[in-house]
C-alpha cells in the first residue's frame, strides 16, 4: 500500500451551510475534493482530518490520532487569527475561526514532533509561515495596494495560471520543477506573507515579490505554496508532480523507524 495521507477538513458551522444542509442545526467538516483526487493521483492514500473541539488540548490523543499516517496536509480556507502574529483585526480581514487556527498549529507541532512529512497549500502554508514566527499581511488586494496582480483571481477557473512565480536555485521546488525558472500559478489569496518565519527558505517569489513557496531545510519534509496545485493538478503534470515529491518522500519515509 502506498503512504496514507491525513488531509486538515474544517468544521463548518451549521449557519453557514445553504439550506438545504442545515439539519436540525448540525456543523459539517469540509474540504474540497481535489485534495483527495491530487493525493490518489500521485499515487498515495488520502483520509480526511475533521476538528475535534473536545480533544484540542490533548496532545497525546494527537499523537495517536495521526501517528499512524504517513504524511499531512494543511489545506487552503479562511483567514488567520491577527493575534497569532500579533496583529489585530484589520480593515479588509475575512472570516476567521480561531479554534481551527488553534487546532491546525496543535497538528502541526506534533507532525513536527513525529518528522511526518508535511504539505501546506494557502492556508497551509501561511499557518506554517506564523508557526515559525513569521507575519501575514491581513490584505494584498484592497484598494490602497498597489500591485498589479490579482492575487485573489476569483473571476477565473481554478485551474486558471493568474500570474508567474520565480523559482529560486537549491531548493525543493526547483528540484521538483526541474527545468523551468518561472512557472505560471494559480491564485486565490488575499493574506500573504509579510515576514517569512525563522527558519523557512523562500522557494519562489510573484513579480511583485509575494512570496509563493517556503520550505524547512532543516526538516525531513516541510513544504508550502501560495497557490492551489490540487486544483491544477489534474490538467497541468507540473503541479501534481508537487503531490508526487510529496507522497513518495511520504513512501520513502514510512519504512523508517
Ligand atoms: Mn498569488
Amino acid at each position: 500500500m502506498g503512504p496514507k495521507i491525513l488531509i486538515a477538513s474544517f468544521k463548518m458551522p451549521t449557519e453557514k451551510m445553504s439550506e438545504q444542509y442545515r439539519l436540525g442545526g448540525v456543523d459539517f467538516s469540509l474540504l474540497t475534493q481535489d485534495y483527495s483526487d491530487s493525493v490518489t493521483a500521485a499515487g498515495g492514500y488520502p483520509f480526511i482530518l475533521p476538528y475535534i473541539a473536545a480533544k484540542e488540548s490533548d496532545e497525546e490523543y494527537i499523537e495517536e490520532l495521526i501517528s499512524g499516517f504517513d504524511g499531512i496536509i494543511l489545506p487552503g480556507g479562511s483567514d488567520i487569527d491577527p493575534a497569532l502574529y500579533n496583529s489585530y483585526p484589520q480593515k479588509n480581514l475575512g472570516q476567521i475561526y480561531p479554534e481551527r487556527d488553534r487546532w491546525e498549529l496543535k497538528i502541526l507541532e506534533i507532525a513536527k514532533k513525529l518528522k511526518k512529512p508535511i504539505l501546506g497549500i494557502c492556508r497551509g502554508f501561511q499557518l506554517i509561515n506564523i508557526y515559525y514566527g513569521g507575519r501575514l499581511k491581513v490584505d494584498v488586494c484592497g484598494n490602497n495596494v498597489d500591485s498589479e496582480i490579482p492575487h485573489m483571481a476569483l473571476m477565473v477557473p481554478k485551474y486558471y495560471k493568474t500570474h508567474s512565480i520565480e523559482i529560486r536555485k537549491n531548493t525543493r521546488l526547483a528540484k521538483i520543477i526541474e527545468k523551468e525558472e518561472k512557472i505560471a500559478v494559480n491564485s486565490y489569496h488575499h493574506q500573504a506573507i509579510e515576514k517569512v518565519g525563522k527558519g523557512l527558505t523562500v522557494n519562489a517569489v510573484a513579480p511583485d515579490g509575494i512570496v509563493e513557496a517556503v520550505e524547512d531545510q532543516n526538516y525531513p519534509y516541510l513544504f508550502g505554496v501560495q497557490w492551489h496545485p490540487e486544483m491544477m493538478s489534474a490538467r497541468d503534470s507540473l503541479q501534481l508532480r508537487i503531490f508526487e515529491d510529496f507522497i513518495n518522500f511520504a513512501d520513502s519515509n514510512k519504512n523508517k523507524k
